[in-house]
């Protein structure tokens, strides 16, 4: 598949579209939604988990990967969406979570059961040390140690995210058959690729030393240990020759931490990664702590990734996912100017090379939810950071309310927007999860029809970059390296060149144009042009033949 030319549109299923009025989104409601998905001008859909789950990480804990679980609908309400995709020449892409397991899968059940049954190694298992403290002392992203006790086994078993997701043993032959099995089942029903969930965790430091504690951690830092292990490649190198090259399958390996190293590594076992460089850009003190982007360090990122992938392998555009806060919040875009300031960070990152991935909503330039009590937080990361900072009196309830608005991955895990009715047209019952108070403006409705709208660009944006080749195979330089306040880069192959102009600021700033004499404008955010300066976040698109 030339994975290079798409553009991807995520979808979080719980959120997307609810058919049958149980408050929750489904596999039917997706497929009420094609055609608008269509008229944005995407070429796939990646679809979180829908797997059963019991949902204590929102289907990141898969029960079984065979089915799905009820809320979302029936394995023929699947067939049925990737027909009606296909049709619309959609390519359907699921996400596939590898590097573990619900403790409530059948394998995980089994193999917690003794040490001498067939899938006792299909987890990680480890004694207590001597002195009876845990076997290191990592970290669980989720918060807590890496360790859980197993009472049957008298043991621990490790899991890198929360103690109810235990890693799966990638060391284990028959572990590996049975993952290889899951892959090429879905592929044969026919989806177009996959999502593969925190795939640079499946090797695991094999010396299991303890790590440095930095405080106010408790722990260490999990990343050092789980991350781009020393055999994550012959791992991967095995599901492609098993599997991967046996199809016309696309795959994007989730790697955060990644170097352009190890990217280049992955690009020999699957399509693409996604890394988060630029969305680490704004963290401030742990957790949930935000600073102000500095839009030169922005650059100095960009330009790394842009220029170290160049001709050797192939970067996603990314601003947003299920894990991360809105753009227009985490550049803290006036909200006066919020629909200039969604389309500017459009156009930034779109025509850099790559393949684009929009999170449902970005579109629309939906900002992140605030939540007025923990009740209204659906996430085990956001919940459990919560209650260890506000039990022990480290923060206020309002502050960590604040900061989990504000820089959470619940915030953007709510219902899409579709028009100003109630629930913003997501539900006729009760919505899982709150809707966004911003509903009655920011609508798929209103968008559609206004020509100036974020969604419109967005349309504009995907229309340019099927368009224009020096998007696809054009370099990329950075034209004004100390500017703090605008980013200017340029585009340019053997033909034709293409200029980027971005103000990040709500004010106007001087700019000077002379050297964009020749060019033809194709994409103004603003009604106006000035010559000599900026308007707040406007954004222009210059093309030329060379
Ligand atoms: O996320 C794994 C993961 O590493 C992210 O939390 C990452 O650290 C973050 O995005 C960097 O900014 C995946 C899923 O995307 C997430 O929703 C799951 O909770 C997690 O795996 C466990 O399955």
């Amino acid at each position: 598949m030339d994975y290079k030319r798409i553009t991807v549109y995520q979808i979080y299923p719980q959120s997307f579209m609810d058919s049958n009025g149980d408050g929750v989104g489904d596999i039917l409601g997706i497929v009420s939604k094609l055609d608008y998905l269509q008229y944005l001008g995407i070429d796939a859909i990646w679809i979180c988990p829908m797997y059963k789950s019991p949902n204590k990480d929102n289907g990141y804990d898969v029960s079984d990967y065979y089915s799905f679980q009820t809320c979302y609908g029936t394995n023929e309400n699947f067939d049925l969406l990737l027909k009606e995709a296909h049709k619309r020449n959609i390519k359907v892409i699921m996400d596939l979570v590898l590097n573990h397991t619900s403790v409530e899968h059948e394998w995980f059940l089994e193999s917690a059961k003794s040490k001498d049954n067939p899938k006792s190694d299909w987890y990680i298992w480890k004694d207590a040390r001597k002195d009876g403290s845990l076997p290191t002392n990592w970290g669980a992203m989720f918060g807590g140690p890496a360790w859980t006790y197993c009472k049957e086994r008298n043991q621990y078993f490790f899991h890198t995210f929360s103690n109810f997701q235990p890693d799966l043993n990638w060391e284990s032959e028959s572990l590996k058959k049975e993952l290889f099995s899951v892959a090429k089942y879905w592929i044969e029903k026919g989806v177009d690729g996959f999502r593969l969930d925190a795939i640079n965790f499946i090797s695991k430091d094999p010396t299991w030393s303890d790590g440095i504690i930095y405080p106010p951690q408790q722990y260490a830092n999990i990343y050092e240990f789980a991350a781009n292990g020393p055999k994550v490649h012959t791992f991967l190198q095995e599901f492609k020759k098993e599997v991967l090259d046996k199809y016309d399958v696309f795959t994007v390996g989730e790697a955060s931490s990644s170097t352009i190293d190890d990217a280049l590594e992955f690009a020999k076992d699957i399509n693409l990664i996604f890394e988060f460089d630029h969305l680490c850009l704004d963290n401030a003190d742990w957790p949930y702590g935000q600073k102000d982007i500095d839009i030169i360090e922005m650059k100095k990122c960009f330009e790394k990734w842009q220029k170290g992938m160049f001709g050797k392998s192939w970067n996603t555009l990314l601003w947003e996912n299920h894990d991360q806060p809105r753009v227009v919040n985490r550049f803290r875009i006036n909200p006066s100017y919020r629909s200039d300031g969604a389309k500017m960070l459009a156009s930034t990152l779109y025509l850099m090379q790559g393949t684009p991935f929009i999170y449902q909503g970005q579109e629309l330039g939906v900002d992140n939810v605030s939540f007025n009590s923990i009740d209204e937080v659906r996430d085990i990361e956001a919940f459990n950071l919560y209650h260890n900072f506000v039990d022990s009196g480290k923060l206020t309830k309002e502050e960590m309310l604040f900061r989990i608005s504000n820089k959470s991955r619940a915030t953007s895990r709510c219902p899409m927007l579709w028009n100003g009715n109630q629930n913003a047209g997501f539900t006729n019952g009760r919505p899982w999860c709150k809707v966004n108070e911003n509903y009655k403006i920011i609508n798929v409705e209103n968008q559609i029809v206004d020509p100036d709208s974020t969604f419109n660009f967005y349309k504009k944006i995907i229309e340019i970059r099927n368009k224009y080749d020096v998007i696809f195979d054009g370099d990329f330089t950075v034209l004004d390296r100390e500017n703090n306040d605008v980013f200017t880069y340029s585009r340019k192959d053997n033909k034709s060149e293409i200029i980027v102009i971005s103000n990040f600021r709500d004010r106007n700033i001087s700019y000077d144009f002379s050297n964009f004499n020749n060019f033809k404008l194709l994409l103004n955010n603003k009604k106006e042009l000035n010559s000599s300066e900026l308007a707040p976040y406007q954004t222009l698109v210059y093309f030329r033949n060379l």
